[in-house]
């Protein structure tokens, strides 16, 4: 897909990629779209053109097909359709809003918005849709629409801009007669295109013209009611251009009816939740990750920026003989590594590098875009040895965390969102299932009083038992830390100190962590409740099929 809110760089022009659907000798197709983002849709399903419909517009502002929405406010529309796409856009300019004075200005307003070319039909203003009572609708004077045609071409700047003239004879009731001598005289006026109507369900009338027509100028239909026709009978009567008219505004009621029904009978979004766009799909079709780059360019470009570590040297000896082969991070949780799903969430929180410590079958590990680096030691060493090994990544902004765990993304951006040197998240719920691993126990300044108010709180000591010295902990330290700042550099000094010391192999976070404390460093505490999972058994495993169901 192309990137939003840009022309792809070595396309024609909007104009230039319209006359060529036109011109070319294929059969070309075209969608209807009547908003931004049912734009986006029909030009990622693979349209190369759109029909900025006047029944869809109108219908998707709630109103009726018969220039109630103002032409400014069709316009308008039509901006943010050409805005997010890259195909060209042929606006139903019904009857050209007025005379030939408003067609010029339409023509104009139309360039300026990066609209490719308009559609006008012979009917007078204010227009009424083709299939309301049709038979009874009067046509423009034939003069007169002509002068709207050239008014309308003298005014355009860009010479490939479309005007296309619609004969609506067939629909008012008239014969071929009358439709091929409103077509020619149109042509002569200047006219690029004929767009031939009818409203019958067979399309005997749009072959008859064809045949007379005998290809003047390019032919436009719209198969709304001839819709079982096949498509090479159009392309046997060489027609230029299919216009599906009004297939996705359609679509779009009936989906919204089905679910607007559904959760208010059930009062509940579970039976709809599944049958859905998810929101990150929205937020995909909005172009969400151009925005996230931008970002990176001009926003937080003065902004230091945060990378990780993550600890992944251990073999998971808990987790029998499916780590014989890998180390755990490599275990694949509902089809996906441990390790990529982590990945995934740094590089979604905007932590670059981020770099994995491996050890234990480190040529195993890989996942995309990490900075690799190796405790040889690490069968004989601990944490802080596995950390000392990206100690470069150390002493700057940092998120420091271990390769087994699993959590829900507000969990990373809470962490990362807090303004402290040093941050860490501590689960102030008592463990649901039977703790496995080596629960880091939290000591904490307050326990957590659950308020919607983020609390001023300070990590004491991390132990390994849950009561220490009578008191009992507050939490437990889910395995993640946050340093910036000074807070980055005294965890980078710390961390050589206990280096020098002659027990360093044996030592891990929890040392860490506690030694900064000594040093007089605040560590703030995040409190989350749940949300998160450590991966040490078989157990742990199951349930993390669990915790990821339905994630991406
Ligand atoms: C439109 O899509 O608004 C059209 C085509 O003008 S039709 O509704 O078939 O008249
Ligand atoms: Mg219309």
């Amino acid at each position: 897909m192309t990137a939003p809110h840009a022309e792809a760089p070595l396309r024609p022009r909007k104009t230039t990629q319209l006359r060529n659907l036109l011109t070319s000798s294929a059969l070309e197709f075209i969608l209807e779209a009547h908003n931004g983002l049912s734009a986006r849709i029909a030009e990622e399903a693979g349209f190369r053109g759109l029909w900025a419909s006047g029944l869809a517009l109108s219908a998707q502002f709630g109103v009726r097909d018969n220039n109630e929405a103002s032409w400014t406010q069709v316009v308008d529309m039509v901006e943010f359709m050409a805005d997010v796409t890259s195909v060209p856009i042929l606006l139903d300019g019904d009857t050209g809003y007025g005379n030939f004075n408003n067609m010029r200005r339409l023509v104009r307003k139309l360039e300026q918005r990066g609209i490719a070319g308009v559609c006008i039909e012979d009917k007078l203003f204010p227009k009424t849709n083709s299939f309301i009572d049709g038979d009874r609708q009067e046509l423009a004077d034939i003069d007169e629409f002509c002068g709207k045609i050239a008014a309308g071409k003298d005014s355009q700047s860009d010479d490939n801009f479309c005007v296309i003239a619609r004969v609506e004879a067939y629909i008012a009731g008239w014969d071929t007669n009358e439709a091929i001598k409103r077509a020619e005289a149109y042509r002569r006026a200047g006219a690029d295109a004929i767009l031939i109507h009818s409203a019958w369900s067979r399309p005997d009338q749009i072959l008859e013209f064809a045949r007379e027509w005998a290809n003047r100028a390019p032919l436009v239909i719209v198969p709304t009611k001839y819709y079982s026709t096949p498509t090479q009978v159009f392309r046997e009567a060489d027609i230029s251009l299919v216009i599906w008219a009004n297939h996705l505004v359609r679509s779009a009621v009936s989906a919204m009816q089905a679910t607007a029904r559904r959760i208010f009978q059930d009062e509940s979004l579970i039976d709809v939740e599944d049958h859905i766009a998810s929101v990150k799909e929205i937020f995909r079709l909005q172009g969400a990750d151009e925005l996230a780059e931008a970002e990176r360019r001009y926003f937080l470009g003065n902004r230091r920026e945060a990378g990780a570590v993550v600890l992944a040297a251990s073999r998971g000896d808990g987790l029998a003989d499916l780590t014989d082969d890998r180390p755990k991070v490599m275990l694949p949780v509902n089809g996906k590594p441990l390790l990529h799903r982590l990945v995934e969430s740094c590089k979604r929180a905007q932590l670059d590098p981020v770099t994995v410590v491996a050890g234990y079958k480190a040529e195993r590990i890989a996942a995309p875009g990490i900075e690799l680096v190796v405790n040889d030691a690490h069968a004989s060493t601990g944490e802080l040895a596995s950390l000392a090994c990206a100690r470069e990544r150390l002493g700057d902004d940092v998120v420091v965390m271990y390769g087994d765990l699993l959590f829900r993304n507000y969990v990373l951006r809470g962490l990362i969102e807090a303004e402290h040197e040093l941050t860490v998240v501590v689960d102030s719920l008592p463990a649901t299932r039977a703790t496995t691993g080596a629960p880091d126990y939290a000591y904490c300044s307050a326990a957590d009083d659950r308020s919607l108010w983020e609390q001023e709180v300070w990590l004491e000591r991390i132990a390994s038992t849950p009561q220490l010295d009578g008191r009992r902990a507050d939490g437990r330290w889910i395995g993640m830390l946050a340093a910036r700042g000074a807070g980055a550099r005294q965890l980078a000094e710390t961390l050589e100190r206990l280096a020098t010391r002659g027990d360093f192999a044996k030592l891990g976070m929890r040392d860490l962590l506690n030694a900064l404390i000594d040093a007089g460093q605040r560590v703030h505490v995040v409190y989350v409740n749940g949300h998160w999972l450590d991966i040490n058994s078989l157990s742990d495993l199951e349930h993390a099929g669990t915790f990821t169901s339905g994630q991406r």
